[in-house]
């Protein structure tokens, strides 16, 4: 089973977002909706005895997948080293409100806390693009955990001082990230505000806790991850010099999204203020 392509990559991701110290003790989680091929690779390794159990919110496009996902309460920095122990395969139920868990976890254990922010957030990004949206990433990054304690908590000034403080961001996320203020972490509220905001963003902000990313494969979501944090660790290190002195224009960040033939989105910009 550690030599399936689909469990590979996931381990590999795992180990990356450890490696730059995303996940503290048992912070973060990351899953991946399976192919029906890579399904039916290793099904036969499959044990449907368990019980289904209630997601506690309801996907019903998500029925009958199978989701690759890390365990509750299980390290990051474990995973390589033991898959089976850390991670295990959910199979959804035909109604869209159940799992169980049918290979991994061998240690005993569930599924991630945040498995319905997971699951719902699959189920918003597939009915957007038609399917093509198939990895869902949570880590604890320090400079973008750091941004929503002096940030102003919404989407328009997270998403300009992001772009304004790498020139890649406004290429990488032209629609700019979301922003969702604080909740009990694992809990429904916090799947049901994050999964409103993957309607409009691939990466939404939980304030003073972490960051929710989504992509079509394990490089453009971890790629996002990274970009994001990379951008707070900027804006953090020029607050922290006293300020910027100059900074990319809102026309120039228009025309960095024109550039890859994207649009910004233009409720962030202010086109008409600038001298
Ligand atoms: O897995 O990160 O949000 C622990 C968490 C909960
Ligand atoms: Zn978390």
């Amino acid at each position: 089973m550690n030599n399936h392509i689909a469990i590979k990559n996931f381990v590999r991701m795992c180990e990356d977002g450890w490696n730059q110290g995303w996940h503290e003790r048992n912070g973060g989680n990351l899953s991946y909706r399976m192919t029906k091929t890579e399904v039916l690779d290793c099904i036969d390794k499959f044990d449907m005895s368990s019980d289904y159990k209630p997601l506690g919110i309801s996907a019903p496009n998500m029925a009958d997948e199978h989701f690759i996902v890390t365990g509750s309460g299980k390290y990051m920095r474990n995973v390589p080293l033991c898959p089976e122990e850390n991670i295990c395969i959910v199979r959804i139920d035909e109604t869209g409100s159940m799992y169980k868990v049918v290979w991994g976890l061998t240690k005993g254990g569930k599924p991630t806390s945040e498995l319905s922010s997971h699951i719902l957030n699959h189920s918003v990004k597939a009915e957007l693009t038609d399917g093509r949206y198939r990895v869902m990433y949570h880590a604890h990054p320090e400079n973008v955990v750091s941004l929503s304690y002096v940030l102003p908590l919404n989407d328009k000034d997270f998403s300009r001082a992001l772009w304004q403080s790498e020139t890649e961001c406004a290429m990488v996320f032209p629609e700019g990230v979301g922003v969702v203020g604080w909740y009990i972490p694992g809990g429904t509220e916090l799947a049901e505000a994050s999964s409103e905001k993957m309607k409009s963003y691939d990466a939404v902000v939980w304030a003073h806790h972490g960051l929710f990313c989504s992509g079509v494969d394990f490089d453009s979501t971890f790629g996002l991850m990274h970009t994001v944090e990379k951008a707070a660790s900027i804006f953090v290190k020029v607050k922290c010099m006293g300020g910027a002195k100059q900074t990319i224009t809102d026309e120039q960040l228009v025309r960095i999204a024109e550039s890859i033939g994207e649009v910004l989105n233009p409720d962030f910009v202010d086109l008409g203020k600038e001298a």
